[in-house]
C-alpha cells in the first residue's frame, strides 16, 4: 500500500463520484439519450454528466485551475500555470455499444508539462495512476513497462482509423508492416486505457494518430512514469500537441518506429 498524495486523493475523489453515474449509465446504456456530434463521434447524456462532476470536485479543491475539456473545451482558470486535462469517457463508441472498455481519463498539466495522470476504467475498477517523479500505480501497485525485447514476442495498440476520420490506406500500409513484425495487434478502442496497459506491461507498445490532448495527457505520464518511452510515431517530442503518440518499453521503440516510418 502507498501513501496516496493530496493530489492523488483530490484526483481520485472526482473520478470515483463520476464513476458511480457512469457506471449505472453503462447499465442502462440503450435507455441512454444521445446525440450526435459528428460522424462516428457520439456524446452522450453520462459523459456530460460525469464532465460536470469532475469538474465541480475538481474545482472545490482546486478553485483556480482551468480546464480543457472534450465536451465543454477550454476554461481559463485564475492560475495560468495549471490546467486540467479532462475526457469523461475515453472509449465513447464501446460504452455506447456495452463494451466494458472506457475510461475516465483526467491529466494535470503545470507550465505546459503533465505532472499527475489518472485513467480509470470504472466497470473493471481499474484505477491507474501517476504523478511526475513518484512512479506509476494500479490500484496502489507499482507499475513497470514490459522488459520484452524482440518485436516477434511483442503485443502492440493501435487505434484504427474509422468513419470521417482518419487516412484509411496509408494506415492500412503501416499496419501491414506491423502485422508482419510481431505476435499480435490489438485495437481495443480507449487510447487511455492503451497507455495505460503499456504502463503496466500488458501490452508492449501503443502508436495511434489523430488523436486529441484530453484522450492521452493522462496515459502519457502513466507510461514515462512506468518506465517507458514516449513520442510521437514519427519522434518527434511534443505527442499532446501533434495529436500522435508512439508508446512503447525503451527496447522497442527504435525497431517498432523504424517500421512505422518506412516509407
Ligand atoms: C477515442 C480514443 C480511441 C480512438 C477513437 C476516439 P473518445 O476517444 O480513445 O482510441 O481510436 O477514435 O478518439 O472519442 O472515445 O473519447
Amino acid at each position: 500500500m502507498t501513501l496516496r498524495s493530496p493530489l492523488m486523493t483530490v484526483m481520485t475523489g472526482a473520478a470515483q463520484k463520476a464513476a458511480r453515474a457512469l457506471k449505472r449509465d453503462f447499465g442502462e446504456v440503450e435507455q441512454l439519450q444521445v446525440s450526435r456530434k459528428g460522424p462516428s463521434d457520439f456524446v452522450s447524456a453520462a459523459d456530460l454528466r460525469a464532465e460536470r462532476t469532475l469538474r465541480q470536485e475538481l474545482t472545490k479543491a482546486r478553485p483556480k485551475f482551468g480546464f480543457l475539456l472534450e465536451e465543454g473545451g477550454e476554461i481559463k482558470g485564475e492560475d495560468p500555470r495549471h490546467r486540467w486535462i479532462i475526457d469523461p469517457i475515453d472509449g465513447t463508441t464501446n460504452f455506447l455499444h456495452g463494451i466494458p472498455h472506457f475510461a475516465i481519463s483526467i491529466g494535470l498539466e503545470m507550465d505546459g508539462e503533465i505532472i499527475a495522470g489518472l485513467v480509470f476504467n470504472p466497470v473493471t475498477d481499474e484505477m491507474f495512476v501517476a504523478e511526475k517523479g513518484k512512479g506509476a500505480f494500479l490500484n496502489d501497485h507499482r507499475l513497470r513497462v514490459s522488459a520484452r525485447t524482440d518485436l516477434t514476442d511483442a503485443v502492440i495498440a493501435t487505434g484504427i482509423p474509422h468513419h470521417g476520420r482518419g487516412e484509411h490506406g496509408p494506415y492500412l500500409k503501416v499496419l501491414g508492416r506491423v502485422m508482419a513484425a510481431v505476435a499480435g495487434i490489438r485495437r481495443m478502442g480507449t487510447a487511455s486505457l492503451d497507455l495505460a496497459y503499456v504502463a503496466a506491461g500488458r501490452c508492449d507498445g501503443y502508436w495511434e494518430t489523430g488523436l486529441q490532448p484530453w484522450d492521452m495527457a493522462a496515459g502519457l505520464i502513466l507510461v514515462r512514469e512506468a518506465g517507458g518511452f514516449v513520442t510521437e510515431v514519427d519522434g518527434g517530442k511534443t505527442p499532446l500537441a501533434s495529436g500522435s503518440v508512439l508508446a512503447t518499453n525503451a527496447k522497442l521503440h527504435k525497431g517498432l518506429q523504424g517500421i512505422l516510418n518506412q516509407d
